[in-house]
């Protein structure tokens, strides 16, 4: 996720987590690192007392895992951009190379847009603090393969602000990304949204879809890439050691004990059954692809996100 300092990202991550962090009921995110854990919870539970959390003045990287009824699914890097930096830089700054770098290695962006900058600011102060941020996104773009769509999705932050949403969309700011949107939506290389989301003493309200919407366009092609390499895991594993997986010899010596060392053919088939693991997690997650696309429709219909 990238956005200007103050954006409200890391809100937005608490937020996330406070509500599908641990959940054992449909799609979830954990983190083993439990200083994280506890930190991004406490944030949450700050916010919801009215005390928001200070500025995030490194660039912090989650490791989250995706669950689903609570098994952990996937591995999943979350990598939160220290928005102060964007404002203070030049197009061939390292800092801006390194985020045009950091997004075209990504499966997915969610750019945060301060939703109280996009109704107030000018044209003048939009093109002062939005210029690079979109120059580096059109630029990440260009670079991306067009084999499936990169998923963008703009979330208009502090929704609480306002009594009605339409405010948002109908921004200055808002309106100074559409020459991009227009790009997405011509293109084949990437899929776009805009929400709206709010995370406040009021409540928290808005923040699955960037997420779901992630996932969703981002997976397929992490899933395609991934189950390839296990396939030709398992064929080099098979050729190797033929019968693997229905090795007697195997079970045998673990039930009388093979001393203190591992044999490599067991060791073979210990790899192999994470393998298998991983592949059946894999196919899990392709599974739930069309009712996560149901999801996003209906949210279309609703128009609680704007597809493009
Ligand atoms: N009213 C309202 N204010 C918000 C919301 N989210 C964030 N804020 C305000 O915006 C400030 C910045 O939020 P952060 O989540 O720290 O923003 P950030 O993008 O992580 O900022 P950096 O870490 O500096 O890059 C907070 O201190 C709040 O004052 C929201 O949903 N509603
Ligand atoms: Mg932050």
């Amino acid at each position: 996720m990238v956005g200007h300092s103050s954006s409200g990202k890391t809100s937005y991550m608490a937020g996330l987590y406070s509500i599908f962090g641990d959940d054992k009921d449909g799609i979830g995110i954990t983190t083993y690192d439990q200083a994280k854990n506890k930190r991004l919870k406490m944030i949450a539970h700050d916010i919801r007392l009215g005390k928001y959390p200070t500025s995030t003045d490194i660039a912090s990287e989650y490791n989250f895992h995706l669950t689903i009824n609570g098994d952990s699914i996937i591995p999943f890097n979350w990598y939160d951009y220290r928005g102060g930096a964007l404002s203070q830089s030049s197009k061939n700054s390292p800092e801006v190379a390194a985020l045009v770098n950091k997004i075209c290695e990504a499966n997915a962006l969610i750019v945060f847009l301060d939703g109280e900058k996009i109704v107030q600011s000018t044209d003048d102060e939009l093109e002062e603090e939005y210029e690079i941020l979109l120059w580096a996104i059109q630029k990440s773009i260009g670079s991306k393969n067009n084999n499936n769509y990169f998923p963008i999705s703009f979330v208009m932050t502090k929704g609480d602000l306002y009594d009605d949403y339409s405010v948002l969309y109908e921004s200055n700011g808002l309106d100074y990304f559409m020459p991009l949107i227009k790009n997405i939506k011509d293109g084949k290389a990437a899929a776009g949204m805009v929400t709206a989301c709010e995370v406040s003493s009021g409540g928290i309200y808005n923040i699955f879809p960037p997420l779901l919407f992630s996932l969703y366009y981002g997976m397929s092609d992490y899933i395609k890439k991934r189950i390839n390499y296990l396939n030709s895991e398992i064929e080099s594993y098979n050729k190797l050691w033929p019968n693997l997986l229905d090795d007697i010899f195997g079970e045998l010596s673990e039930i009388f004990g093979s001393g203190s060392y591992k044999t490599d053919r067991q060791q073979a088939r210990e790899s192999m059954a994470k393998i298998q693991q991983e592949k059946n997690n894999l196919e899990l997650l392709e599974s739930c692809q069309k009712g996560m696309k149901e999801q996003i429709d209906s949210w279309v219909e609703e128009n609680v996100i704007l597809a493009f």
